[in-house]
């Protein structure tokens, strides 16, 4: 029986340019990816696992320097009876100007090969570990083309980065019947960021640390034991913090202190600290007040570690005042229809609110 760690996707130096984040939190996200990574590394020592599975991704090549390498190595180096496999991905690709061939790594880390499916024998852990590397940025290849079947006496590992659920995608389409139907004991696949068990015998580990609100929720690590006759597998949480999305539903009962305080109360005083909130204003907002967004973020940026609001409210309309002036055209006719049904009924009103948006917008456009 042999333990493992499993991860990939960690994106080391990667600049954050794409999003909202101010500089401050840029830099603090990139540091706590390398302060992540490096708690993987220790959990592998302290766990005294067999083998580091990083499958792919590890660093975004380009932001990376030769100095980054040279800590990579340097905090890899400190597992040194640990067994470190990484495979590179679309993100870190082992070309031939890749930082990966600048370093002399120490003989515990074992970095897979561009040239197809490769494989190597750990005859003192009985195990056969296959992988493959990237060398270009898009890459659709079928790598078990020369594939010439397992070691049977031995424990057979995949780790591979690629993506099993498209099989027109770029990012190298991997049969996910097929590949399990080969028989490994274990296939660790990197690139799909949202963790997913599909089985004891193959998961996506997904991003330690997520990197943006399309990666919403618990991000961690896999940790498992494989025998020739069994595998265990388990998501372990580390991230250091989790982006939220959090619906609140506005009605046009509520001041604007009420909707201060229900995006306050959001989540724990505690969690608010810590992660990264995406709050969605679903719902119909009293006609009196003027929401700003910015100024809103003002007022409970405090008490949040990072804030982004989304407004999806509607206005709720002085429907009396609005059918009679326009008594004469389809904003009258529409809340006229609208008021034969039930209004008490939550769906028909917001269904009403929506439509008159629609009409009122319609009507500014004109
Ligand atoms: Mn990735």
């Amino acid at each position: 029986m042999i333990k493992f760690i499993h991860t990939g996707d960690l994106h080391l130096g990667l600049q954050f340019e794409n999003l909202f984040f101010s500089r401050v939190i840029a830099s603090r996200r990139r540091t706590e990816i390398w302060t992540t990574f490096e708690r993987i590394v220790n959990k592998a020592i302290e766990d005294r696992v067999d083998f580091l599975f990083i499958a792919g991704d590890l660093f975004e090549e380009k932001y990376f320097t030769l100095g980054d390498m040279k800590r990579v190595k340097e905090i890899l180096e400190r597992a040194k009876n640990v067994n470190i496999i990484i495979t590179a991905g679309n993100h870190d690709t082992l070309n031939k100007n890749s930082l990966y061939h600048m370093i002399e790594w120490p003989e515990n880390i074992s970095i897979f090969n561009n040239k197809g499916l490769n494989s190597k024998i750990f005859e003192d852990k009985n195990v056969c570990v296959y992988g493959y590397s990237w060398d270009v940025a898009e890459n659709n290849k079928n790598v078990f083309e020369d594939f010439q079947g397992l070691n049977e006496e031995k424990i057979n590992i995949l780790v591979i980065h690629g993506d099993v659920f498209n099989k027109n995608s770029k990012y190298l389409p991997l049969d996910k019947n097929y590949i399990s139907s080969l028989g490994f004991n274990y296939i660790a696949l990197g690139h799909i960021h949202k963790p997913e068990i599909f089985s004891n015998k193959m998961a996506y580990c997904g991003s330690p640390e997520p990197l943006n609100f399309g990666e919403i929720g618990e991000h961690g690590i896999i940790q498992g034991k494989v025998s020739k006759e069994n595998t265990e597998i388990q998501f372990l949480p580390f991230s250091q913090r989790m982006f939220l999305e959090k619906n609140i539903e506005i009605n046009e009962n509520m001041s604007y202190t009420d909707i201060l305080n229900s995006i306050k109360k959001c989540d724990e005083g505690k969690n608010l600290n810590e992660n990264f909130y995406k709050i969605i204003l679903n719902g119909t907002i009293d006609r009196d007040i003027n929401l700003d967004i910015d100024d809103l973020i003002r007022i409970v940026e405090n008490d949040f570690y990072y804030i982004e609001v989304i407004d999806n409210t509607i206005l709720d309309y002085d429907l009396e005042k609005l059918e009679k002036e326009n008594k004469d055209n389809i904003i009258g006719y529409f809340i006229k229809e609208m008021k034969s049904k039930n209004l008490e009924d939550r769906i028909i009103k917001d269904a009403m609110y929506i439509g008159l948006e629609v009409l009122m917008k319609g009507k500014v456009d004109l």
